[in-house]
This record gives structure tokens, sequence and C-alpha cells, in this order.
């Protein structure tokens, strides 16, 4: 039984989410989800996040290749995160290429590359802006 870690605020669910959730569940049996606490969203971003932890959370878990989802507090728990969910393999959208390398005395990590042509601050500014241009990002 091999089971996938991967972190994320997955803030207005999109494509590029579902991609990478989808691939991080192909390398093992089980994913389990941290998803950022809007404080640390704040922290890391300097905003709040549009969707509450509560919305997000209930969002994430409903995903069928999502077996698990917890809070992730602050980023400085993630090695205890990892080791108290038996991770095997940590994945990582390739934009925090090398920031947890750290972690390969514990599992094994793997940065993915990310979807391109869509994101959570793309989507707010595209309905800002009333931007109707075709998306150029793929569910892949
Ligand atoms: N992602 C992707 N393609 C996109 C957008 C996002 O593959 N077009 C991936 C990111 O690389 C990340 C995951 O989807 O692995 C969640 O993205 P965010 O919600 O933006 O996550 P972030 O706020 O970067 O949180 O501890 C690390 C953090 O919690 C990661």
């Amino acid at each position: 039984m091999k089971t996938v870690v991967t972190f994320g605020t997955y803030d207005l669910f999109h494509v590029g989410h579902l991609n990478i959730l989808r691939r991080a569940k192909d390398l093992g049996d089980r994913l389990v989800v941290g998803v950022s606490s809007d404080e640390l969203n704040f922290r890391k971003k300097q905003i709040r996040p549009t969707y509450p932890i509560d919305h997000r959370i209930a969002i994430v878990e409903s995903i069928r290749f999502v077996d698990e989802v917890f809070v992730e507090e602050a980023l400085e728990l993630k090695r205890q995160y990892l080791l108290y969910h038996h991770a095997d393999i940590l994945v990582m959208g390739d934009d925090w290429e090398g920031r947890f390398d750290e972690f390969n005395d514990i599992c094994k990590v793997v940065y993915l590359p990310r979807t391109i042509g869509i994101s959570s601050t793309d989507v707010k500014v595209r309905i800002r802006t009333n931007d109707h241009r075709a998306l150029a990002a793929v569910v892949a």
C-alpha cells in the first residue's frame, strides 16, 4: 500500500488542481491531501482565499481519487504531517521545485509539471475583467 501526500490551497477549484490530484493518485494507492488553512494562505500569499477552509475541504474530499484530507496549518509542520500520514511519496507542483528536497530522507519527493493556462489568480482576473476568451488549460 503506497501512500501519496500532497498539499495546496485549492481555492476556486479548477482543472489544474484536478490534474495534479489525479496524477498524484496514479503514483500510489492512497492519496492524502493537506489543504492550507486560511491563515496559512494569508502568510504564504498575503491574501485570504476566496473560499474558506470548510468549503475548500468539502470540495477536495469529494474528489473520487482523494482518500483523506487534513488541514495544513503551517509549512514548518510538513515533516510531521508526512510522518503522521506514513507518506511514501510527496507530490508538489513544479512551482515548488527543489523547495521540499529535504524530505527525501523520509519519502520520495516528486514535482509534477503545473497545468499551463489556468490558476486561481487568472480565474479571478478573468471574472473581474469580463474576459470570455477560451481557456488554454486542458484536462490531462
Ligand atoms: N497546480 C497545478 N497547475 C495549476 C495550478 C496549480 O498543477 N495550473 C498545483 C500546484 O502546483 C499545487 C496544487 O495544484 O501543487 C495546489 O495549488 P495551490 O492551491 O496554488 O497550492 P499552493 O497555495 O501553492 O499550496 O505547502 C505548500 C502549499 O500548501 C502549496
